[in-house]
């Protein structure tokens, strides 16, 4: 990558300009007529939340957050938007990593959140779906679908306050991916708004439905730049009868590889995670995170997490789990073991992985790597990228963790101790820079699972660029060709 494209791509947090263009008149009163007072948000203090992402990255400005409380509402706002050219940018929880449901600092963008649409609408442990609106939290998607005796697979971190709009317009990943596939796998069918306000209901259930263009998938992962997805099938599981969780130590990178083997030899249906974590990341979470134990007698600078689930009856898991460790004991894949032996323990290990993110964020500054190579190559990664970003800033702490076995790695680098948090920011696009490097020569992946956002506009051009680019933005211009939809995001 060029030096050029590269500097532009981590931009600073800017602080707010000083006049907002207002909206056109008689907008905002039309839209309140439209959506009613609780649908219409301008108070600057309860627009603050919304003007600040997860990272601390952005700072946007924004004269009103929308809140329909139906598709027919929000299509109806969608078409006055239209006619005034206002843009507007969808928001979910606002947990994404690479700043995508931030206004910019102009002042001129709506931001939309679907709160106020969270229902759901049917479940029927028949056919296995579940029909929801966007707005509905993950997590509680996940209770509801529980309450029904099926599971909705979906798992990450930010499940508590990420909604089923957000991880469809993300393509979301997470711990369960290795089994149950992205949030793209997950989903048969979509309501969309588009920005001009006309409504694509396609929200079948059906398995089988090849009637034309799959138009639903091209609204999963365009990060809200096509058009607002309002509502969503998606599909159930049966709930797991059993489960066996374990924290290992591992000798190095290639062990951690090759016990993901070991597993996929014995049962590959039966491995529900599996996830890598460094001996820095454990450090930063016992160090960060009140409660978190090391479960094993002592600290090691590799571990794996391997969760295994089945809803077979008496599928045998704990002597599938017990049995495979042993042979990697005698291999000297594994060097130590923790099993859990309840349901307590098994949460105490997640927290383990899970809090990565937020021990990170209380350690100081961190630059985050999103980034995917095939799953034999994962160990190469973790070595060189660690030992480029060494290289390039002395003492600089490499905090790689993440989904092993979908061959996503979080490349995350951790200030060096006593840094100036500043100092090592403005490094990033470097960091950035030599991770990069090593992922394209092992043909990766520059964003794996948290998107393009505002953050890697320039690498997406970079890396898709040519015909794959080229198409990209032709239908781009097609479902928006005013540009109004979430502006300055994934395209450049
Ligand atoms: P937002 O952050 O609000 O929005 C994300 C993008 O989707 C934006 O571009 C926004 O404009 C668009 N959008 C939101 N709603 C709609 C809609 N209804 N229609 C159209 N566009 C819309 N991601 C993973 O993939 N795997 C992980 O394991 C993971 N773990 C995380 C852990 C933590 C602690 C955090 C903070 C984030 C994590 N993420 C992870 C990143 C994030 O992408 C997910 O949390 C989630 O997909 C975002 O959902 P959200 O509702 O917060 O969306
Ligand atoms: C996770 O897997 C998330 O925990 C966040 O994708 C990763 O903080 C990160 O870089
Ligand atoms: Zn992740």
């Amino acid at each position: 990558m060029t030096a050029a494209l590269s500097k532009a791509c981590l931009r600073p947090m800017t602080d707010a300009v000083a006049t907002a263009p207002a909206l056109p008149a008689g907008l905002l009163a039309a839209l309140t007529d439209l959506l009613g007072p609780s649908g219409v948000i301008t108070d600057p203090a309860d627009l603050e939340p919304h003007l600040s992402d997860w990272r601390s990255l952005y700072k946007g400005r924004s004269p009103a957050l929308l809140r329909p409380a139906s598709t027919a509402e929000l299509s109806a706002a969608m078409k006055l938007l239209f006619e005034a050219g206002v843009p507007v940018v969808p928001q979910g929880g606002n947990t994404s990593m690479v700043g995508g449901a931030m206004p910019d600092e102009s002042g001129s963008q709506v931001i939309l959140s679907l709160q106020r649409m969270n229902k759901v609408r049917d479940i029927d442990p028949v056919d296995m779906t579940m029909t929801v609106e966007a707005g509905l939290v993950l997590k509680t998607a996940q209770d509801i679908a529980a309450e029904q005796g099926c599971l909705f697979p979906l798992s990450l971190g930010a499940e508590g306050t990420a909604t089923i709009g957000g991880v469809l317009a993300t393509n979301a990943g997470g711990n369960t991916t290795v089994r149950y596939g992205n949030a793209r796998e997950l989903m048969l069918g979509l309501e969309v708004v588009l920005p001009d306000g006309q409504i694509i209901n396609g929200l079948r259930r059906l398995r089988k439905d090849n009637t034309g263009l799959a138009l639903r998938q091209l609204f999963v992962g365009a990060e809200g730049s096509l058009g607002i997805i309002t509502a969503a099938v998606l599909r159930l599981f049966p709930q797991p009868r059993e489960s066996a969780v374990a924290f290992c130590a591992v000798p190095d990178e290639d062990a951690a590889l090759a016990l993901f083997r070991r597993f996929r030899e014995r049962d590959e249906t039966a491995i529900r995670a599996f996830e890598y974590m460094s001996g820095t990341g454990i450090d930063l979470t016992l160090k960060h995170i009140e409660g978190a134990v090391l479960p094993i007698g002592e600290r090691a600078d590799h571990y794996v997490l391997v969760d295994l689930a089945s809803s077979r009856p008496n599928a045998g898991l704990a002597e599938m789990l017990e049995s495979v460790l042993e042979g990697a004991f005698e291999a000297g894949e594994v060097v130590d073991a923790a099993i859990a032996q309840s349901d307590a323990q098994r949460h105490a290990i997640w927290r383990l992985r899970e809090e990565h993110p937020e021990a990170q964020r209380k350690e100081g500054a961190s630059v985050k790597n999103d980034v995917s190579v095939p799953v034999s190559k994962v160990p190469e990664l973790i070595r060189r990228a660690s030992a480029a970003c060494q290289a390039l800033i002395p003492g600089t702490r490499p905090v790689p963790f993440g989904h092993l076995g979908d061959g996503n790695i979080h490349m995350n680098l951790e200030q060096p101790v006593g840094m100036d948090p500043a100092e090592f920011l403005a490094r990033s696009h470097d960091i950035m820079d030599v991770v990069n490097d090593v992922v394209r020569e092992l043909d990766g992946s520059f964003s794996a699972e948290h998107g393009i956002g505002r953050l890697k506009t320039d690498m997406l051009a970079d890396w898709r660029g040519g015909a794959e680019y080229e198409t990209m933005k032709r239908i781009k211009a097609a479902l928006d060709p005013k540009g109004l939809m979430n502006p300055g995001k994934v395209f450049f």
